[in-house]
């Protein structure tokens, strides 16, 4: 460290983990990046992805100013004229066409900024559109849903007690390379050895030999697309077994004798062949979870992007709630974020309702108030009243995230009379724009975890002001978001803070707080006002004053039972056998006869990726991270594929070629592409990433197979086949 640079405190916003990192800043520039051992939840832990912030902050492939199409080129643009290229055709669209004409996409970074957190909701009410597509459709919707049925709450999400479980069954996730998701744990490997050290087991059910499978006490390589029937014969050994006690929930459960009836075929054994796991096994694996002090079940992606997903989500809560581990310390419960309405006495709710619209060309029902992404390309292709002729792409990049990239790829391209991304890169998606609103890079942004607060494993909150200050050609992500909603709801020109203000009212009023509380908030921003507004309406004693004064965070303690305060149902009670679900069941039913496929594709991630948009730092390039398909060696041999060679993988969306690699760590019958690939189209400017561009695995994918409650893509177990290129 040279004599003239000083270190800053910032939450990495690179997973969900939200590690505290320490940054070295040399006049402007980030030089380096270390684990901050004082941050009271992640105590030092740092992956190979926070220790590149610095490369990832300064990565000169950054868009620097807005971009403005004029005669089809994209040409840098002053932020004035960015906006006021807004506002001349959004308003004028909504006037003549309607609100629907608008749609809104949401991405994944959405999560990690604060911007993503405060602005969106206001934008989604200014705007009035039901033309909403987010990443959660392709991603985590199951589990919204499910709580939603459940608990009458679709953001009441149970969290894995990490810290003090004996026992955990682990399904479709990988946390020692993603580090967790709705799991927020810095450091989960640690944690994961942490419960084996004391005496605890981990159970890993996955198709591939993940590097968390290979730390797990057992490792069951299930069928790729089987889980929920797995899942439903756990439950249903518990019931026979009467291993099943809910212990003090009992007394808030309604539904239990109906969910026993109706688990009563999904027997072990008629579910063996499905998953291709003996039934002994099965029983085994439910007696364990049953017998341990405390246990929890925690599923992700490759339970939730799979045909059976809200099925397999809700069996998640049902397997939890039956051993009398829901809402319990060592098993799963529910956190309480700093910044969520305080808790309320116990009382019936609003419930939780789905498909009260539908997507206007297939008639796919709305869950959370979105429609799938998967059905985004054709709302806007598809000639009619309700067309989406503009599009508002906020940190989301689905021509390669989502199913049949070429498809939307065209869509973008022809289909549209106005779109706007807010993007800091070029890429696949944000080409097609007409504006390009780049934030500026996270070091000079501030940052709180709204969301994933609100999924971690204990109660804490911590706050990052920018590390660096905001250059003077740059906007905060927060203004451009709020600019963008005056823009397209005929405000444009006014304050920024004039969003805030309005917020902040709203807020006061809902809360039934004095409106001269507004007065007395400090920030010395729309959002850091809007922020302490939160804290003090929150269930703790907080301020932002208080906050700042804590630059390594606040621990809040161990996480606590919640129920009955935080059901929402109408009838006030866990509703364990929800009306949606028992109809969803008969397809569960019927894919214990379904004929197999020969081969199914299911993901991956590596440690140094994050989805489409990380390609470009080169520090995280390389190695183990490529684009290649896992593949067993039986089944290589069979086709005839050796490792290194060129294979070609055919399904229902179209086909790709990529190097196979061959390896036992897949089981047979199953191959592994990771996502977010596919950098090579023209007109992007990201020049590391399209060096080696790899394939699009979501062009397997025609966008037609969902998961029907949720709406969210099959982007696991995807029946394709493969050859191998001569
Ligand atoms: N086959 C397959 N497909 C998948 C998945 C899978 O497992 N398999 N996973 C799915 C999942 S879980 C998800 S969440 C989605 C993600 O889908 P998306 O959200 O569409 O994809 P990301 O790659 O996260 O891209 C986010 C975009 O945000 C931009 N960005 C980065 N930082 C910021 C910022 O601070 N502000 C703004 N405004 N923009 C920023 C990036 O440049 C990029 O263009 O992909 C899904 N797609
Ligand atoms: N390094 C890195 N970290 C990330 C991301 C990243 O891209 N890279 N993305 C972030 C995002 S947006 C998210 S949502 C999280 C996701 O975090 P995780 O849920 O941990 O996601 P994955 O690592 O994709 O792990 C999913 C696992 O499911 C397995 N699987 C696939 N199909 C099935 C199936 O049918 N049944 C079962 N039981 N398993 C199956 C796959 O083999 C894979 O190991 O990660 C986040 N963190
Ligand atoms: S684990 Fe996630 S939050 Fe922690 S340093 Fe790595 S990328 Fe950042
Ligand atoms: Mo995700």
């Amino acid at each position: 460290m040279s004599t003239n640079s000083r270190t800053a405190p910032r939450i990495c916003p690179l997973c969900e983990a939200t590690c505290g990192l320490i940054l070295t800043i040399e006049g402007t520039s980030v030089t380096g990046a270390r684990g901050d051992r004082d941050d009271v939840f992640s105590q030092g832990f740092i992956c190979p992805k926070g220790a590149a912030f610095g490369g990832l902050d300064a990565d000169p492939d950054r868009l620097r100013t807005p971009l403005i199409r004029t005669d089809g080129v994209l040409r840098e643009a002053s932020w004035e004229e960015a906006f006021d290229a807004i506002a001349a055709r959004v308003p004028a669209l909504i006037e003549e066409h309607g609100p629907q004409s608008v749609g809104v996409v949401l991405g994944n970074p959405n999560v990690h900024t604060m911007a993503g957190a405060l602005y969106p909701p206001v934008l989604l009410k200014t705007l009035r559109t039901r033309n909403v597509f987010t990443a959660s459709t392709l991603d985590q919707m199951p589990k919204h849903v499910a709580s939603g049925l459940l608990f009458g709450d679709a953001h009441a999400i149970a969290v894995p007690d990490l810290d003090r479980t004996d026992h955990l069954l682990l399904i479709g996730a990988n946390p020692l390379e993603s580090n967790g998701s709705l799991c927020t744990a810095p450091d989960f490997p640690g944690k994961l050895k942490a419960l084996r050290r004391r005496g605890g087991t981990l159970t890993v059910i996955d198709p591939r030999r993940t590097r968390t499978a290979r730390l797990a006490d057992r490792h069951v390589a299930i069928r790729p697309g089987a889980d929920a029937l797995l899942l439903a014969a756990l439950a249903h050994v518990l019931i026979e077994e009467k291993l099943a006690d809910p212990g003090p929930l009992a007394g808030h459960l309604d539904g239990l004798d109906e969910l026993t009836q109706a688990l009563q075929e999904f027997t072990p054994e008629s579910v063996t062949a499905a998953c291709d796991i003996d039934a002994a096994t099965i029983r085994t694996l439910a007696r364990e979870l049953a017998a341990a002090p405390t246990a929890a079940v925690y599923g992700r992606i490759g339970s939730c992007t799979v045909e059976h997903g809200t099925l397999a989500s809700w069996l998640v809560d049902v397997l939890n709630i039956l051993t009398g581990n829901l809402d319990r310390p060592g098993g799963a419960l529910f956190p309480l974020s700093a910044t969520a309405r305080a808790p309320r006495p116990a009382a019936p709710g609003k419930g939780f309702s789905l498909g009260r619209w539908a997507s206007r060309v297939s008639g796919h029902p709305e869950a959370k108030g979105e429609l799938p992404m998967a059905a985004l390309s054709e709302e806007i292709e598809t000639p009619g009243e309700g067309r989406i002729r503009a599009l508002l792409v906020i940190a989301a990049n689905p021509v390669l995230s989502a199913p049949d990239g070429d498809r939307l790829d065209r869509a973008l391209a022809g289909g549209l009379d106005f779109m706007v991304s807010v993007d800091p890169y070029l890429n696949e998606t944000s080409r097609h724009a007409d504006v390009v609103l780049p934030p500026p890079p996270p070091s000079q942004s501030a940052h709180f975890d709204f969301a994933f607060n609100s999924f971690a494993v204990r109660n804490q909150v911590r706050y990052s002001r920018p590390a660096v200050p905001l250059d003077a050609d740059r906007m905060d992500e927060s203004e451009i978001l709020a600019r963008l909603v005056l823009a397209v709801g005929g405000m444009h020109g006014a304050p920024p803070h004039t969003v805030d203000d309005l917020v902040i009212d709203t807020a006061l009023t809902a809360a039934g707080a004095p409106k001269e509380l507004a007065g007395e908030l400090s920030g010395t921003s729309g959002p850091e006002r809007r922020l302490d507004l939160m804290l003090r309406l929150g269930p703790y004693d907080l301020t932002l004053d208080r906050l700042l004064a804590h630059p390594h965070g606040i621990d809040l303690g161990p996480l606590e039972p919640r129920v009955p305060q935080l059901l929402k149902t109408r009838s006030g009670r866990v509703e364990l056998f929800p009306a949606p679900i028992a109809a969803d069941l008969p397809r569960l039913r019927r894919a214990l006869d379904q004929e197999r496929a020969g081969l199914v594709l299911v993901g991956r991630r590596h440690l140094r990726s994050n989805n489409s948009w990380l390609h470009n730092v080169a520090a995280l390039s390389g190695g183990s991270n490529v684009c290649t398909l896992q593949i067993h060696p039986k089944d290589a041999a069979r086709i005839g594929l050796v490792d290194g060679a060129t294979a070609r993988i055919k399904a229902a969306g179209g086909e790709i070629e990529a190097p196979a690699e061959v390896t036992d760590a897949v089981r047979e019958g199953v191959v592994s592409l990771p996502h977010g690939w596919g950098h090579g189209r023209p007109g992007t400017r990201m020049s590391v990433a399209s060096a080696t561009p790899g394939v699009n695995v979501n062009q397997l994918l025609d966008g037609t197979l969902l998961d029907p409650l949720s709406g969210t893509a099959v982007l696991n177990a995807v029946p394709v086949s493969v050859t191998a290129l001569a």
